[in-house]
């Protein structure tokens, strides 16, 4: 049966963005959370990120999918409500819809016009199944409209976006995704596993400079946002593994001492001096586990590659 969804955008609270840019922009070691690399340019920066050979995250979960699509499907049940949490261009979870078989798309996004496009899209593609596109930021808090179905809701958090949390932050996060199911409910999540740090550095400084661009046009996106005055060229990407917290981490460093005003403030950024922009975090296979069962989920099932470089689970709310 053909039935027609709708988009629902939860405008942005801009006193709140403003607030949390300044904070970040303030900060002794200033930060911003990755939320912010996603204007309608960076979602097209991170869907070219995801083609790129050095990327493996997106190919080896595909891979994955691709190989246990039966068992994954057999694990979940079919006719759920398919909550897709940074759906992004909705690609990968349409990869699984002939498996699955939803009888409710729910992608959500916070670049709101890049998934508006994808959505669009969509609708043409599977007529028959229900789409309720949702514009916004799930990163603090996941309170869905009634128009998404109560009953057999499984969240779908691919690529290892887990792993832009801190474990503390993920463990809340997953809480809350918890929490928002019924005991009929479920998780069906992507996790980057610990692995050699010379094929990190590949992947998240590939050799055409797609990270680069994709990080330094977070400037651009903070210069719309607040009003600064960040000019990409005086900054260079930089890639950093972090070996005691398992993570890699991105940066933009000032090539050049920089004054950044804004309208309610003003920093200068001293030749060499960061701004934090990103974490991505690598589990062990443990590590993730025991962090499923802490947030209230439980009989997890697992799949991974043979390099053993990425984890997909299944997990119930219990
Ligand atoms: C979205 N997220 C899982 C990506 C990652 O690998 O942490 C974002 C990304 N950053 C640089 N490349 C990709």
């Amino acid at each position: 049966m053909l039935q027609s969804g709708f988009i629902q955008i939860y405008h942005k609270n801009t006193n709140a963005i403003c607030a949390e840019l300044n904070a970040g922009l303030l900060a002794p070691q200033a930060c911003i959370s990755p939320k912010f690399l996603y204007d309608g340019l960076g979602s097209k920066l991170f869907a070219a990120i995801c083609e790129l050979p050095e990327y493996y995250p997106t190919r080896t979960e595909a891979l994955i999918f691709e190989q246990y699509r039966a068992e994954i499907a057999r694990s979940t049940g079919r006719g759920s409500t398919l909550i897709d949490l940074g759906a992004g261009n909705c690609e990968k979870a349409a990869s699984l819809f002939s498996a699955l078989q939803p009888v409710q798309y729910v992608p959500v996004d916070i670049s709101v016009d890049f998934l508006r496009e994808a959505v669009e899209c969509l609708r043409y593609r599977y007529p028959q199944i229900r789409v309720t596109a949702l514009g916004m930021d799930f990163s603090s808090a996941l309170e869905l409209p009634d128009a998404v179905r109560s009953d057999k809701r499984l969240f779908f958090y691919p690529g290892s976006s887990i792993g832009n949390f801190t474990p503390e932050e993920a463990a809340a996060f997953l809480g809350r995704v918890r929490d928002a199911c019924r005991a009929d409910g479920g998780l069906l999540i992507g996790v980057d596993l610990i692995k050699d740090e010379g094929l990190l550095y590949e992947a998240y400084d590939d050799a055409i400079g797609l990270t680069a661009a994709f990080n330094l046009n977070m400037l651009q996106h903070l210069n719309r946002l607040l009003g600064t005055n960040f000019k990409p060229r005086d900054w260079r990407h930089v890639c950093q593994f972090n070996a005691s917290e398992s993570r890699i981490e991105l940066h933009l460093e000032a090539l050049r001492s920089v004054t950044v005003t804004w309208d309610d403030g003003e920093r200068r950024f001293s030749q060499g001096e960061r701004i934090h922009t990103e974490n991505s975090y690598k589990y062990t296979p443990e590590k993730f586990l025991q962090l499923l069962e802490r947030a209230g989920f439980a009989h997890v099932n697992r799949w991974s590659d043979p390099h053993g470089w990425f984890m997909l689970c299944h997990a119930r709310a219990v």
